[in-house]
C-alpha cells in the first residue's frame, strides 16, 4: 500500500459550478475501484508539472449521493498537492457499469505563458467485482463546517480567529477508516465530535508556517480492517474548524472540510439519491455565483449526452 492515507484527500473541491472543463460519460464496468493517478501532458506528450497547471479535478458519480449531503458523490478529487492514492485489495469503492459520471477540471495556470493542447490522463486501478474474498465497501466521506451548495463554502472570522462548526445526523452507521482535511491559511485544526458526549472522534491538524500560511493538513488512517471511529445512524456529530490568525486582521475566505473514507456497516442502507433535490441538481446545472451566465450554459440531460464533451463555461 502506498499513499493510502491520501485517499482521504477525495472530495476537497470548492463547491460545484466553478469548473473550466466538464466531461460526461458512462462508467464502463462493474469494479472495485482501488486507486487513482493523474498525469498531465503538454501537446508534445511531455509531463506537465501538475501544481502549476491544474487547481483541481473531481470525478462525480451522478448515480450515488454523499453520505451526509444529498449532493452528487465525489468519487475522487485531486488538488494541486494531491496526485494519486491507492488502497489495499481488502477494500474497494464499488462502481457499476453504466453509472452516470462527470469529470470536472479547474485549471490554474501559474506560468506566465499560455499552455496549448494539454492532455489529462487519469488512471484508475480496480479489482474485478467477483474478487474473493469480497472487499469491504468504502465510500467517500465529506463534512463541511459551512456548506452552501452552489454558493461556496467560504466564511470570514474576526481578528484572532475562532471556530466554525456544523452539526449533522448520520443516516447510516459505519466506520470512518481514514480522515484528512482542507483548511485555508490561518487554519489550525478540524475535529469530528460526538455531540452528546463531546468526545473528539477524529482530529486533523494544519501544517503551518510561522506566518499562518497552511502548507498541508495532516491525515490519519485509523485502520482499513475495522478500527476507526464508529458513527451511528440517528446520532448527532459536530464538525469543527479552528482558525488562529493575527490579532489585528480579520480572516477572509476561510474553509473547513473533513474528507475521508467511510465503510458503511450495511451498504444497502446508504441514503437514497433524490434526483429532484435542489442541492443534487446544482451539479447538473450549476448556478449560484454564476447565475448571470447559467441560462446560456448547456443543460445536461444525463440520459442523452453520455460520452459527450461539454463546452467550457464562459465565465471567468
Ligand atoms: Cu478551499
Amino acid at each position: 500500500m502506498h499513499g493510502g492515507s491520501k485517499m482521504m484527500m477525495m472530495m476537497m473541491g470548492h463547491g460545484p459550478g466553478n469548473e473550466d472543463v466538464r466531461v460526461h460519460f458512462r462508467w464502463p464496468a462493474d469494479v472495485w475501484m482501488r486507486s487513482f493517478d493523474l498525469k498531465l501532458f503538454d501537446k508534445n506528450h511531455n509531463r506537465l508539472n501538475q501544481p502549476t497547471t491544474m487547481h483541481h479535478l473531481e470525478l462525480l458519480n451522478f448515480d450515488r449521493r454523499q453520505v451526509l449531503y444529498p449532493m452528487v458523490e465525489r468519487v475522487c478529487g485531486l488538488g494541486e498537492e494531491t496526485g494519486s492514492a491507492k488502497v489495499p485489495k481488502s477494500v474497494g469503492l464499488p462502481l457499476d457499469a453504466g453509472m452516470d459520471m462527470g469529470l470536472y477540471v479547474m485549471w490554474n495556470n501559474h506560468t506566465d505563458r499560455d499552455i496549448e493542447g494539454v492532455t489529462l490522463q487519469l488512471t484508475m486501478e480496480y479489482s474485478p467485482r467477483n474478487l474473493v474474498p469480497r472487499p469491504t465497501i468504502v465510500l467517500p466521506f465529506k463534512a463541511d463546517v459551512n456548506i452552501h451548495p452552489g454558493a461556496g463554502d467560504a466564511f470570514d472570522l474576526p481578528p484572532g480567529g475562532g471556530s466554525r462548526s456544523a452539526v449533522f445526523t448520520m443516516e447510516v452507521s459505519g466506520r470512518l477508516i481514514a480522515a484528512g482535511g482542507h483548511l485555508h491559511d490561518f487554519g489550525k485544526e478540524l475535529r469530528l465530535e460526538d455531540v452528546a458526549t463531546g468526545k473528539v472522534l477524529a482530529r486533523v491538524r494544519a501544517d503551518r508556517k510561522p506566518n499562518g500560511e497552511v502548507t498541508g493538513v495532516s491525515h490519519g488512517l485509523y485502520g482499513i480492517l475495522g478500527r476507526g471511529p464508529h458513527l451511528v445512524a440517528g446520532r448527532q456529530y459536530r464538525i469543527v474548524a479552528v482558525y488562529e490568525g493575527s490579532p489585528t486582521d480579520s480572516i477572509r475566505g476561510a474553509m473547513g472540510l473533513m474528507g475521508g473514507i467511510f465503510a458503511p456497516d450495511d451498504y444497502a442502507k446508504w441514503p437514497k439519491l433524490d434526483r429532484t433535490n435542489p442541492d443534487y441538481l446544482i451539479d447538473l446545472n450549476p448556478k449560484g455565483r454564476m447565475g448571470a451566465v447559467a441560462a446560456g450554459r448547456p443543460v445536461i440531460d444525463t440520459r442523452e449526452t453520455a460520452g459527450e464533451e461539454m463546452k467550457p463555461p464562459s465565465h471567468k
